[in-house]
């Protein structure tokens, strides 16, 4: 078993192919499977350690997909990559994920933090899969109508900290799964940018982190637009190097050749070349 942290060396870009007809800043752009293989190709050739395969759409506001629609969206685009180009399957019901790891898929990514699915946890652990455990207050429908905190680092460190041990528990080893405070997931413009400069309370947990700020709305506010509903390609980028400066080691991003760019650059600043 390859621990995450040799799988995934910091900083590792995570390419997103949303195979979703309503995504926030890429729907329907890749509901063609083979238009969303060919982008998925494409990235790992720009740069990207994975890609994120989703079948359903986690923006504010929306209401999920059934486990047959997840798989009539995202299996033509696994079996169109044949097992060769390395893929993580977003927001995946335990059926999805079976059927994705047989088409050789690494990684789950669940959004729920396996609170939403009893099954998910034995499908990952069986397959020997990797596993990225997200933070949301709420849910998809609800989570951005007045999100409130204490403390977000503290509360999102503690909640992340109780699903590492539970995805434990259900037999997951702790070498294979990454943690993730979950940018726009039920947060406010100002939490998620806090949650970024306290990374360190996160980190303490360690576990490699993930981040995944591309394209989000705070973004956009930030740079003047108080009404955005996506951020422009350059404060993604900065806000990717800001999260790998400040200790997270995969950035999930939309646009992969800028980003691994701009990281390769950040890196030699921290590491040398
Ligand atoms: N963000 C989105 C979806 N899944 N998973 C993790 N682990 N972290 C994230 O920050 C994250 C995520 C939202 O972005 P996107 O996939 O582009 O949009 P949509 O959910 O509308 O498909």
């Amino acid at each position: 078993m390859i621990p995450m942290e040799e799988r995934f060396p910091r900083p590792s870009v995570m390419g997103v192919v949303n195979v979703t007809p309503d995504s926030f800043s890429d729907g329907g752009v890749h509901l063609d499977a083979d238009v969303a293989a060919a982008a998925a190709r494409r990235m790992v050739e720009e740069g990207a350690a994975i890609v994120d395969v989703g079948g359903e759409s986690t923006r504010p506001g929306s209401e999920g997909v059934s486990a047959d629609e997840e798989l009539r969206r995202v299996v033509p685009v696994l079996e169109r990559l044949g097992g060769e180009v390395p893929v993580l399957i977003d927001m995946a019901k335990a059926e999805v994920a079976r059927r994705a790891f047989d088409l050789g898929a690494e990684m789950v990514n669940d959004v729920t933090a396996l609170r939403a699915d009893p099954e998910l946890a034995g499908v990952v652990a069986e397959a020997g899969g990797y596993l990225c455990l997200m933070h949301m207050l709420g849910e998809p429908r609800t989570m951005q109508q007045d999100p409130r905190y204490d403390d977000v680092a503290a509360e999102v460190a503690a909640f992340l900290e109780e699903r590492l041990a539970f995805a434990v528990a259900e037999g997951i080893p702790e070498e294979r799964i990454c943690l993730d405070p979950g940018i726009g997931f039920g947060k406010t413009v100002e939490h998620n940018f806090e949650l970024l400069r306290r990374l360190d309370v996160l980190l303490a947990l360690g576990r490699p982190v993930l981040i995944g700020f591309s394209r989000k709305s705070s973004l956009g506010k930030v740079v003047g637009d108080p009404d955005a509903r996506t951020g422009p390609l350059s404060a993604s980028v900065a806000a990717a190097v800001a999260a790998y400066e400040r200790g997270a080691t995969i950035l999930r991003v939309h646009d992969v050749r800028e980003h691994v760019e701009a990281l390769a650059v950040a890196r030699a600043v921290v590491a040398g070349l």
